[in-house]
């Protein structure tokens, strides 16, 4: 990067408020939404005069109400291929291999993010992303045609592919190169009423899977979701229904807690948006795929934690599972089994069942910080442990926010096996390891504190003068 280059988060927080922009515009029920968490918000920070402190010690106080993510679907892996180009001038990267085809959702997908902490809190913008799995469309003659249809299309604008050439040769984009490129970028996931399809096909693929009407019959991937965060979940699912914003039926994710493990989620389900069809009769519809997300992150959990959430979660599913006239059994079933989880940071931690982030403390260490004794270092306040954020998904989750905004037909039985590898080769790389980057964080942070104090302990001053 040189000099007159715009740094990669930069261009990524002007593009996160574009787009924000560009959807509240284009979805005034999202605008709406927006409104509501922000009063939900207010009162959860009147509510507990500690709250600001502690938000602001773990630098997240002024991301409050700023987007988190949002998400597309792509219909071929050429599209996929553009959208990594894209994203990393941006400097979002692939990290997570999610396959939905268990959950009935013919897609596999990944989240295309900010890494390192500090861009994170720069600007968390994420965008999740899915492929289309043309093979699981039924009936050869739609397969066949959807492919013919997706291959006409074209999802970036000459001048956008030109920006993202510049920004590749150069390594970087300067300032009204990159004010340009978001502009150029934003048409990519405009939302235009009109289909390139017939009624009639349309309707063919609504009835194979509403999920695949909506990626192959249209321009290109229109943005189909924003995300808000919130402080208080539960007092924003009962603010949407109150407002009559229509939200889905259970808020995804892990039970209420102490401790907040994960991601927790709710949606408005979409609204029904006009439609113009080719052809020659001009023939009006209706196309719903689009809607509004909220959501509140917790720790992320370690390999050992993950599979416990995933036990306690596939046994709540199995017996209580989330039908409509069953919702609070579902609730119940779900608190009932994560009894079973650790509801606080310190258990977590000895349990390791969550990833930290460890600083040195405000006290001096009593123990000798050589002995790297962390429990101990630990206990004198010398060191000090911070659950770390998770900032990726949840692949029952996503499914359950994908099955609710598509209506009918949403999900579908689909056998078919994973295919990580199409999927990166479509990408033209591999996906991060989001465990690993975790673990990473949290070890290279023990490090550097450990570091630290070891300076500060007496035997290094004394060896200093
Ligand atoms: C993506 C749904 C997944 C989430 O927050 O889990 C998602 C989609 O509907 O395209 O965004
Ligand atoms: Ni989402």
């Amino acid at each position: 990067m040189t000099e007159t280059h715009v740094s990669a988060d930069t261009i990524r927080s002007i593009f996160s408020a574009a787009m924000t922009q560009m959807y509240r515009d284009e979805v005034p029920r999202y605008l709406e939404m927006a409104r509501i968490v922000g009063e939900i918000d207010g009162e959860a920070l009147a509510r507990d005069p500690a709250l600001e402190a502690r938000l602001r010690r773990s630098g997240v106080f002024d991301l409050i109400g700023v987007e988190r993510h949002g998400a597309i679907r792509v219909g071929r892996p050429e599209e996929l291929t553009g959208l990594r180009r894209l994203f990393a001038v941006m400097g979002m990267y692939p990290v997570g291999y999610y396959d939905l085809t268990p959950a009935g959702v013919p897609v596999h997908s990944t989240c295309f993010r900010p890494v390192e902490t500090a861009s994170i809190r720069r600007c968390p913008f994420r965008i999740f992303t899915s492929l289309l799995r043309p093979e699981l469309i039924e009936g050869e003659d739609l397969r066949r045609e959807a492919q013919e249809i997706l291959a006409r299309r074209r999802i970036f604008t000459p001048r956008c592919l030109h920006l993202i050439e510049l920004f590749e040769a150069n390594g970087g984009l300067g300032e009204a190169q990159a004010i340009d490129f978001v502009h150029e970028a934003l048409h990519t996931f405009r939302w235009r009423g009109e289909a390139t399809v017939t009624a009639g096909v349309y309707e063919a693929y609504r009835k194979a899977h509403p999920l695949v009407a909506d990626v192959v019959c249209f321009h290109g991937p229109h943005i189909n979701h924003l995300t808000l965060p919130t402080l208080d979940m539960d007092a924003a699912q009962a603010a949407l229904a109150e407002h009559g914003l229509d939200p889905k039926s259970i808020v995804e994710g892990p039970p209420p807690r102490q401790f907040p493990i994960l991601l927790r989620q709710t949606s408005f389900k979409a609204v029904a948006e006009p439609v113009r069809f080719a052809g020659r009769d001009d023939v009006r519809g209706e196309h719903r795929a689009r809607f509004g997300e909220i959501e509140q992150r917790g720790a992320a959990l370690t390999a050992k934690g993950r599979a416990l959430y995933d036990r306690l979660l596939a046994e709540t599913l199995a017996v209580a599972p989330p039908r409509e006239d069953a919702i609070a059994d579902y609730s119940a079933e779900l608190k009932r089994r994560f009894a079973d989880f650790p509801d606080d940071a310190a258990t977590s931690r000895a349990q390791g069942l969550a990833f930290f982030r460890y600083a040195p403390g405000e006290t001096r260490a009593q123990t000798n910080a050589g002995t790297c004794d962390v429990e101990a270092l630990l206990r004198d306040g010398a060191l000090v442990a911070e659950p770390i954020t998770y900032e990726d998904f949840l692949p029952v989750s996503a499914a359950g926010i994908f099955q609710s905004n598509l209506g009918e037909g949403g999900r579908r039985e689909l056998s078919a096996a994973s295919n990580r590898e199409a999927f990166e080769h479509a990408l033209g790389t591999k996906v991060a390891d989001a465990m690993a980057i975790y673990a990473h964080e949290e070890k290279s942070s023990l490090e550097r504190a450990l570091a630290t104090l070891g300076q500060r302990s007496p035997m290094a001053e004394n060896a200093g003068r």
